[in-house]
């Protein structure tokens, strides 16, 4: 389905005035508005593939319909939700879930849609058809040489893939870990892992990064090989400086402070990107900001402040991905909701007052530091969304727009119903 310029138009023209009335009225409050702009619209939110069809749980799955049959359609969706909000220039594959052919016309297809490829994603944890050897006891962290053998050359075709599509990194996690204490010598574990991660990374280009995820438990309930930030830390160290950690938002035990464990990953220079949902209990992959938007604000605060105190830029040097799951919400309704969550948080980041906050630090100032910070979080800036989405050719109401063009009923007409699995 192609969503036509003159209707992004005519729903802008309908929402321009009252449009307009909010932002006047933010503009009166909020200086730094048109300062924090182009920032917001030059932050662009990768899309994975996995995360477009129905996801399910392992106790069942009910398909909304019309779900992406193949990575051209998937491109297509992702494609319409960047015409939707011109924040989601780019889809980020998963391998072999997706199996690209075609490079070239892959490659142009997503050009058309203005879109890029960000990271590809191995997957050593699952067993897939006519593979040589299980990855039932680990894939890289492997008692059996053969078998991380197997995982590592999986990675470099992986890279190569990626580098036919122009991605520039590759995204690993590993459900390598064991169930029952005694299962796992953890320091040959590591060792086989790191050993197997160093072949990897001497298979990337010069210009790719190698990101490393970690994640406290699941499928794995005794110990994870990379569990958490320290660990994933210890290895991308010992790997070299194409080497990052990758944050996934669902996988820190409960209550961890997530902000904290970016800033100093930042302050090290170790912070790859992000896997951006939300969570209640675990890896939930619920929708970016609908359970905990203040830890999603405090999170986007260490960004802006390290990154700043780097001289990094904030759209091109970190990865920006999300990594959801929907049972169900329709998932393209649900990444529209994500990447507005994941701006707004940015967006009020933006405008914290630094020096304020700077001296209230220096000061012990506890009440004022925690004032600046909840007058930033508690500013309705989704007027200043809106005008950057105007600015950029997106719509006013993504979301609201999608369901007056009746998108998911087209989709449903022009791929049917059939439930399309998509991993995990
Ligand atoms: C694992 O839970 C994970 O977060 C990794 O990023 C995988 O690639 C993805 O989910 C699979 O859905
Ligand atoms: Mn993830
Ligand atoms: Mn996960």
């Amino acid at each position: 389905m192609l969503l036509h310029r003159t209707s992004i138009e005519d729903h802008n023209a309908a929402l321009l005035a009252a449009h307009q009335r909010r932002l006047q009225y933010l503009r009166s409050e909020v200086p730094q508005v048109d300062d924090v702009l182009p920032l917001l619209t030059d932050l662009q939110i990768a899309i994975p593939s996995w995360a477009l069809g129905t996801g399910g749980t392992r106790f069942g799955r009910f398909s909304g319909g019309g779900e992406p049959r193949s990575i051209a359609e998937k491109i297509e969706d992702v494609g319409l939700l960047h015409a939707l909000n011109q924040s989601s220039g780019s889809i980020s594959l998963h391998i072999p879930w997706d199996v690209p052919e075609n490079h070239a016309s892959i490659r142009s297809l997503a050009a058309q849609h203005g879109l890029r490829f960000d990271a590809v994603n191995s997957n050593t944890f699952q067993d897939q058809p006519g593979q040589q050897h299980s990855y039932k006891f680990g894939s890289l962290q492997h008692v059996d040489k053969a078998v991380r053998k197997q995982a590592i050359e999986h990675n470099i075709e992986v890279i190569r893939q990626g580098v036919e599509l122009g991605s520039k990194a590759l995204s690993v996690w590993l459900s390598d870990g064991s169930c029952f204490p005694g299962q796992l010598n953890f320091r040959k574990a590591f060792q086989n892992t790191l050993e197997s991660l160093q072949e990897i990374y001497a298979a990337l280009p010069a210009d790719w990064k190698l990101w490393l995820e970690y994640k406290a438990f699941e499928p794995n309930f005794y110990s994870t090989t990379v569990a958490d930030w320290g660990q994933s830390y210890l290895y991308v160290s010992k790997l070299g400086p194409k080497a990052f950690t990758l944050v996934d938002l669902g996988h820190h035990l409960p209550n961890a402070n997530i902000e904290q464990i970016v800033s100093l990953l930042l302050m090290e220079g170790r912070l790859g990107g992000f896997h951006f949902n939300d969570s209640k209990y675990g890896d939930d992959d619920l929708t970016t900001g609908s359970i905990r938007p203040y830890q999603l604000f405090l999170i986007f605060n260490e960004l802006v402040e390290g990154m700043d105190a780097r001289h990094m830029n904030h759209a091109q040097d970190l990865g920006w991905m999300i990594d959801a799951s929907h049972n169900v919400k329709d998932p393209l309704e649900d990444l529209l909701q994500s990447v507005e969550a994941i701006k707004l948080a940015y967006a009020q980041a933006l405008i914290v007052d630094r020096k304020a906050l700077a001296a209230a630090q220096a000061n012990n100032d506890v009440v004022r530091a925690q004032e600046i910070l909840q007058a930033a979080f508690r500013t309705d800036l989704r007027p200043l969304l809106a005008e950057s989405r105007l600015r950029a050719g997106a719509a006013l109401a993504p979301l609201q727009l999608f369901r007056e063009l009746n998108v998911r009923q087209s989709l449903i007409k022009e791929r049917g119903t059939t439930a399309v699995a998509t991993g995990l």
